[in-house]
């Protein structure tokens, strides 16, 4: 038998022992003196208490730990019904994006702020870009609050111009109606200002530039247009665009050679976007001119863009010897010796001259002297397209209109 030592030591090793349980103890041996005998009973007691004590402990975590396993999957489900719903919500949203944000908002998913919805559509996540541009496009004060949020979420500080148009323009699908461009890109035009203070005279020159910048963007890369604008016809193009002065040429020529050198990338480009219907342009071929004063029929090479028609004596020439805007005209077919005839004129007015410009044989640029522009067609299938073109041109108005307006606005202003 052992000693109390011994005893007390087998004691300690069925406490350490994880499966405690309350031991059989051996008899009292007699041959212990009587204190002896209460110590050991002291120590067995003690024991029968610690191995008690030690039961309730295990208890308690395992208690404790169930319920942290539990906790643990309620929060895993919760996660996964959660993700679930975003999902959903993704879904609808690129489907009929108002629902979408609204399936959001109502789950707890998207708080109702401008500002959260802006980081939503910022981030991005699952989204269709063109439901993303349905969305910032539409009229609603508070889409037009979250279209701000959403603007000011890209920086576009020490970035040029084009640079700028690159990030703006892969962040959403720009949609097609003209009145969400036009906010769209004011609100564009405003941000790059904000961060870029100085390089423009106003936010309307920022913002003429950039619709200058997209149409050049097609017209140097989009194969059908035949006739690419070099840098100086840009940089003439853009003339006077800075509240009445002209813009550094360096500057000009520096986004030129940005978009020459590489295309905008438009997301999911079906050919149905800002890009393509608006800045094709429209027709370009040969046909007769009629003079004004004098009348001559002349073979020009006539381009049809920017709501005007504008004619050269050669494809390749730079500089055009007439520009007709369209504004305020109608088109007609008309009968003359010429075959394939049709009149653009100012409705309503037989007398008034057009407002268009033209070449003189000495090189002056002056205004031009027609009450109407007769035209002849090589063909009759020719004739009937341009007339359709030209129609088109005349009547899909209202964002050349915008356009044009910040144009005269910007070129009429003096610079002090
Ligand atoms: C000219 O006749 C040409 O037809 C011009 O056409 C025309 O100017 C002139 O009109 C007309 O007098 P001649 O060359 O026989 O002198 P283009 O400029 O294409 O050469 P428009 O205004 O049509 O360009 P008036 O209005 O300047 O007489």
């Amino acid at each position: 038998m052992g000693t109390v030592g011994e005893l007390c030591v087998s004691s300690f090793q069925t406490f350490l022992c994880p499966a405690v349980k309350p031991l059989e103890e051996a008899p009292v041996p007699d041959d212990l003196t009587p204190e002896e005998q209460q110590e050991l009973e002291n120590i067995r007691r003690r024991k029968q208490e610690l191995l008690e004590d030690i039961q309730r402990l295990k208890n308690e975590i395992a208690e404790v730990t169930s319920e942290i396993e539990n906790l643990g999957s309620t929060e895993e489900r919760k996660n996964m019904q959660r993700n679930k719903q975003v999902a959903m919500g993704r879904k609808k949203f690129n489907m009929d994006p108002k629902k979408g944000i609204q399936f959001l908002i109502e789950n707890d998913l998207l708080k109702n702020t401008s500002d959260d919805i802006a980081q939503f559509l910022y981030k991005g996540e699952g989204l269709n870009k063109t439901a993303i541009g349905d969305y910032l496009g539409e009229r609603d004060d508070f889409n037009i609050k979250v279209l701000q949020a959403f603007v000011e979420l890209h920086e576009f500080t020490d970035l040029n111009l084009v640079q700028a148009l690159r990030q703006f323009l892969w962040s959403f699908r720009l949609p097609g109606e003209a009145q969400k461009i036009d906010r769209m890109m004011e609100t564009f035009a405003q941000r790059y200002c904000h961060c870029n203070p100085g390089v423009f005279q106003s936010t309307d020159t920022c913002y003429i530039l950039s619709f200058a910048i997209i149409m050049l963007n097609t017209s140097l890369h989009n194969p059908n247009v035949k006739d690419k604008p070099t840098v100086e016809r840009f940089i003439s193009m853009n003339r006077g665009i800075n509240d009445g002065g002209d813009l550094p040429e360096d500057l000009l020529r520096n986004l030129y050679e940005s978009i020459k050198n590489e295309p905008f990338k438009i997301p999911e480009d079906d050919g149905n976007d800002l890009t393509h219907t608006f800045f094709n342009p429209d027709r370009e071929g040969w046909l007769l001119k009629l003079g004004g004063r004098v009348k001559t029929w002349k073979r020009r090479w006539f381009i049809l863009t920017d709501n005007c028609l504008y004619y050269f004596e050669y494809t390749t020439d730079k500089e055009p010897r007439g520009i007709i805007p369209l504004e305020n005209l109608s088109i007609k077919e008309v009968e003359d010796k010429k075959p394939n005839c049709f009149e653009l004129f100012i409705p309503d007015s037989k007398d008034q001259v057009i407002k268009a410009c033209k070449t003189e044989a000495d090189g002056r640029v002056v205004e031009g002297n027609h009450t109407f522009y007769r035209i002849s067609a090589p063909t009759a299938e020719e004739k009937e397209d341009w007339m359709k073109s030209i129609k088109a041109a005349i009547s899909r108005d209202p964002f050349y209109e915008m356009l044009a307006a910040r144009k005269k606005k910007v070129s009429s202003m003096k610079r002090h």
